[in-house]
């Protein structure tokens, strides 16, 4: 692996690492506090053309391999994770999953909306009855004539409320198991499909969280993705994905920590001296920074096998674990660091922390991500 950064990853760094001062942070904590959906940006970065990441430029996207992706949302996410949040789902979790299983009339009508975010997207598999469970779908899609008609509740859905299209996972025949689950493209004004915003929570408070509801909602026969039976694996391919942003957005949280903290550590005196000059304060930090470095290695050990093609389950998994655990790891520490300070939203860093939980727990929780690398290392399959 070449650890140095093409004249293109560098401008696209740079690039972004601009944005994100000038334009994110600056509006993060008001965004929190309001809990503001940020389409402002997001439009204003779809301006940058890198909104579409690794789409196809043929398809509105910017055509950008793995590295370059994750450069983005690590910048990204170091500004605000609500944002990355949103962005992620929109390209990762929706995007990048209609341009591998969709028809071309799917791609062409929905791709470039959602590169130019005139489509937000958002992904409905998580019920609440099956979270890490995710075969267990109740959601059901019965074919009627020219149309399916499908009924069942998501939950925990991230830009849910806002949302244009939805890609929603239902089971078309219970015997099946994961081999009778298909995944529905549902437009907004569908018949019978509602939705109910979730607020109050912990962190990603501007992001948009919703429930979906689809009581005898109706589309048409075409708005299937795939065949059916092919659902499972697009659920799981879609994560292999999504987890892989969360990942990257994970390295930018710790570097956020990591930048917050040092900067304080050098203004906070107490004892006549500068925080940062005590060794248990070098301690902490120290490990900040060894958990950022080991997590951004581990998100471009991934996007180099994405890049040649590889599917990346077992590494995905492993960088996702990895990077929200050391974020999370970096949050407590940077506000242990800012001592009464941290623990007020007057510095970010407690911001950092209550968006950092999440990660542990959503597109997978650090439990999942363990069976599927210990089922990997043991050749067993990790619930079945
Ligand atoms: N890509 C493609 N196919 C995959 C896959 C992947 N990453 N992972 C599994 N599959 C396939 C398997 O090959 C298997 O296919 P066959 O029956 O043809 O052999 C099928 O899917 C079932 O796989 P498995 O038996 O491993 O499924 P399990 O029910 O044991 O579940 C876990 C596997 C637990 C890993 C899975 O359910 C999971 O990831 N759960 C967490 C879901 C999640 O992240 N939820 C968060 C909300 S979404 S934002």
């Amino acid at each position: 692996m070449n650890f140095d950064l093409t004249d293109e990853q560098q401008m696209i760094k740079e690039t972004m690492k601009r944005f994100t001062d000038e334009k994110i942070v600056p509006v993060a904590r008001e965004n929190d506090i309001n809990e503001r959906f940020p389409k402002d940006i997001l439009k204003k970065m779809a301006s940058l053309g890198f909104l579409g990441g690794p789409i196809e430029e043929k398809y509105g996207g910017a055509g950008l391999e793995y590295i370059s992706y994750s450069i983005m949302t690590e910048e990204i996410g170091r500004g605000c994770s609500s944002v990355r949040t949103t962005l992620s789902v929109q390209i990762s979790l929706v995007g990048l999953t209609i341009q591998r299983w969709g028809s071309e009339e799917q791609k062409k009508k929905y791709l470039p909306g959602l590169c130019s975010m005139d489509i937000i997207g958002c992904f409905g598999l998580t019920e609440p009855g099956a979270g890490s469970d995710a075969v267990n779908q109740s959601t059901t899609a019965v074919l009627q004539k020219d149309e399916w008609m499908i009924n069942g509740a998501k939950t925990w859905i991230s830009n849910g409320g806002v949302a244009d299209l939805a890609i929603v996972f239902a089971q078309t025949d219970k015997k099946k198991g994961h081999e009778g689950l298909a995944a529905f493209l549902i437009e907004r004004d569908a018949p019978g499909f509602s939705n109910i915003n979730i607020r109050g929570k912990l962190g990603l408070r501007s992001s948009n969280t919703a429930q979906l509801i689809m009581e005898n909602c109706r589309i048409p026969k075409t708005n299937i993705l795939g065949e059916v039976g092919d659902g499972f694996k697009i659920a799981m391919s879609a994560l292999d994905n999504g987890r892989y942003s969360v990942a990257a957005g994970c390295v930018g949280i710790a570097q956020a920590c990591i930048d917050a903290s040092v900067k304080y550590a050098k203004e906070r005196k107490q004892f006549d001296k500068p925080i940062g000059s005590f060794q248990l304060v070098q301690d902490m930090i120290a490990r900040m920074v060894v958990d950022t470095e080991a997590a951004r290695l581990l998100v471009s050990n991934a996007g180099h096998l994405k890049n040649k093609g590889i599917k990346t389950t077992r590494e995905t998994s492993i960088a996702k674990y990895f990077a929200s655990e050391a974020a999370m790891r970096a949050a407590t520490d940077a506000i242990q660091i800012h001592g009464g300070y941290g623990y007020s939203d007057e510095y970010p860093v407690e911001r950092y922390f209550r968006d950092a939980k999440v990660n542990t727990i959503y597109e997978g929780t650090s439990q999942i991500q363990k069976l599927i690398i210990g089922k990997d290392a043991l050749g067993i399959q990790a619930i079945r």
